[in-house]
């Protein structure tokens, strides 16, 4: 299940929902990375996710810094997204989360099912549900066979350890996609896999891949910065309704 298993990155994707493509940033684009974030994170505004005054997340990272899409040039990583997507593949959303030492979090069981879209689509119809708005951009939850056609990369800026809160996933549940999340807390048995990688590494997942965030630890000092890029290879999610914001990813 991991770089030690007899599997390529694209079998591990397509068995378990996941794989990982290491070291993808050169030294350069992690600092420039960094150095970004800590600007807009410092800078507040919409989409700067704060707690008790302390900067955690930003949600529209595309609007703030559209250029996070030329972190994506390593070669294995396109050519892996060229196999799986075809050659035209849009970045359609960009998120960013922080796990300050002394103020970490949490996330249950989930998969992710939202979408950013510029207009509301024709529920009765399409397959979409559940309108919000999140730091004032529409988003919906989209049908499974789109979701299951996407892909996350979340690119860390920090190693990960079992100390400053991993990502934790369920291998192979992207392919259970129809159970509620509740349901989840059922197969949470001994087939969890708490992630860990150096900065630089880019996680592969598929957004229904059920996945959790842990705790960190209290006396750690590491902070645990990712990047998360949702892709897409279609030109709109569904009939009439368009992406919130569209990059394509040159290939
Ligand atoms: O970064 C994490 O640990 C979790 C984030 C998450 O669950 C999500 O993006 O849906």
């Amino acid at each position: 299940m991991d770089e030690s298993a007899d599997e390529t990155p694209l079998e591990c994707l397509a068995q378990h929902g996941f794989c990982w493509v290491r070291q993808t940033l050169s030294s350069q684009q992690l600092d420039l990375a960094r150095s970004r974030m800590e600007t807009i994170l410092t800078g507040g505004g919409p989409g700067v996710l704060t707690s008790q005054g302390q900067p955690y997340g930003v949600r529209n990272l595309l609007e703030l810094w559209p250029e996070v899409v030329e972190l994506l040039s390593d070669r294995s990583l396109l050519e892996l997204l060229e196999q799986v997507m075809g050659p035209k593949v849009y970045l359609v959303r960009a998120l960013f989360f922080d796990k300050p030492p002394a103020k970490s979090w949490t996330l249950p069981w989930h998969r992710d099912r939202t979408i950013a879209v510029a207009n509301l689509p024709d529920f009765d119809r399409s397959g979409f549900s559940n309108p919000t708005r999140k730091a004032g951009i529409l988003h919906v939850i989209a049908p499974n066979d789109l979701l299951s056609r996407m892909l996350t990369l979340r690119i860390s800026l920090d190693p990960m350890r079992e100390e400053n809160g991993p990502l934790r996933v369920l291998p192979g549940s992207h392919r259970q996609q129809d159970g509620t999340d509740e349901d989840l807390d059922s197969l949470v048995q001994s087939s969890v896999l708490s992630t860990q990688c150096e900065a630089g590494d880019v996680f592969v997942m598929r957004p229904l891949l059920a996945h959790s965030s842990g705790k960190s630890a209290d006396n750690t000092p590491l902070r645990r910065r990712v990047i998360h890029l949702e892709l897409s290879d279609e030109d709109c999610p569904g009939v009439g309704v368009d992406w919130h914001r569209r990059v394509p990813i040159p290939m």
